[in-house]
């Protein structure tokens, strides 16, 4: 099991049992999202953030919870979770039940929060750009002080998309930080063979923003050190930056994938490199916390992977008539 590089952590135990829930919650939440896939209780396509919780837990756990805002993409289960949006309403939405986060109409792929600062997720590649870059230009003329994370995968680099809104947002020196999720694969294409460069972020240079490389972002608190900087940079009023972390997902691109691409030594290597049992072995050699007290913090959070399905199963489908609400804004 590869360790955890980082130094003792400055931040409090509480913070820091906080996040490896959150990381918990994540991988319960979608393994059990992929068993009732696979018993037929869930329509729809899933992406699963297994394999990825410190790439999300430690970005999002580093910005301003009820303030700051976030867009997602296809995968992003991890992110709302990260962000502490319901787990009820989650699982209710995947299941297309009125209680869900959007009322059953969005499903995995467009699970959204405004008032928790989810933006949404987005089933279209590079979709969350834009909004990003234009909820930023809002903040910035109404002087909120508050900031935008952008999550992407890989895939999404060579997407038009990310050009034109890094440029835009370069210009215009908005609050907005781009965060490429690598999970070196766009569904079976590895992210080499389809860029001339090694990594993602060298191509914020070129647009005069700068980029930041998180080389294990599957070490919890790298992740996190490295958001805490580069969050207090763009709330400081200097403009975009574009961050690059390396993790893997542990399941296919999605339920309908068998993932014959990847061979299974390089999934198991990188199982070797967990997130979860890492900071696990973080928090207790470090004597942050018991194994007792992390086994509690275990039991809970399947406890309330298991609510949300009751919750999720016992709610009420939406009614016809709903399908004609919400269209139009006020
Ligand atoms: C504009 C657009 N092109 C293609 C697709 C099909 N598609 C869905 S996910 C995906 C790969 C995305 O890869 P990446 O951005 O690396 O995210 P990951 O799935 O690896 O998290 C593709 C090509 C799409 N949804 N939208
Ligand atoms: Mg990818």
């Amino acid at each position: 099991m590869a360790k955890t590089k980082s130094k003792k952590s400055e931040l409090t135990k509480e913070k820091m049992l906080h996040m490896h829930r959150l990381m918990l919650d994540i991988r319960n939440f979608d393994n059990k999202v992929n068993r009732l896939v696979k018993k037929g209780k869930i329509p729809g396509m899933t992406h699963f953030s297994v394999g990825e919780e410190a790439a999300n837990v430690g970005a999002i756990g580093a910005i301003r919870k009820g303030f700051d805002m976030i867009t997602s993409n296809h995968r992003g289960h991890g992110q709302s979770i990260a962000l502490e949006i319901d787990l009820n309403g989650m699982m209710a939405e995947i299941m297309g039940k009125a209680t869900g986060t959007c009322k059953g109409k969005g499903g995995s792929m467009h699970i959204a929060d405004l008032d928790g600062g989810n933006l949404g997720a987005n089933g279209i590649v590079g979709g969350g750009m834009g909004m990003a870059i234009g909820a930023a230009l809002t903040q910035k003329m109404k002087k909120t002080g508050k900031i935008i994370l952008c999550c992407f995968g890989d895939g999404a680099v060579n997407e038009g998309t990310f050009h034109e809104t890094l440029n835009m947002a370069s210009i215009w020196k908005l609050p907005v930080i781009f965060y490429s999720i690598n999970n070196m694969y766009g569904i079976s294409t590895p992210i080499k063979s389809v860029i001339n460069i090694d990594y993602n972020y060298q191509r914020a240079s070129a647009y005069g923003v700068p980029g930041h490389f998180i080389e294990d972002g599957n070490d919890l608190l790298a992740v996190y050190n490295k958001f805490e900087e580069v969050v207090q940079y763009v709330r400081d009023g200097n403009g975009p930056v574009l961050v690059e972390a390396i993790t893997y997902r542990w399941l296919g691109h999605s339920t309908s994938d068998p993932g014959k691409y990847r061979t299974k030594e390089e999934v198991d290597e990188w199982k070797k490199k967990d997130p979860i049992e890492r900071f696990k072995g973080y928090l207790i050699e470090n004597k942050i916390a018991t194994a007792s007290e992390i086994e509690a913090i275990e039991k809970a959070s399947e406890d309330a992977v298991e609510e949300s399905v009751k919750f999720a199963l016992s709610s009420p489908e939406p009614t016809l008539e709903s399908a004609f609400e919400d269209i139009f804004a006020d």
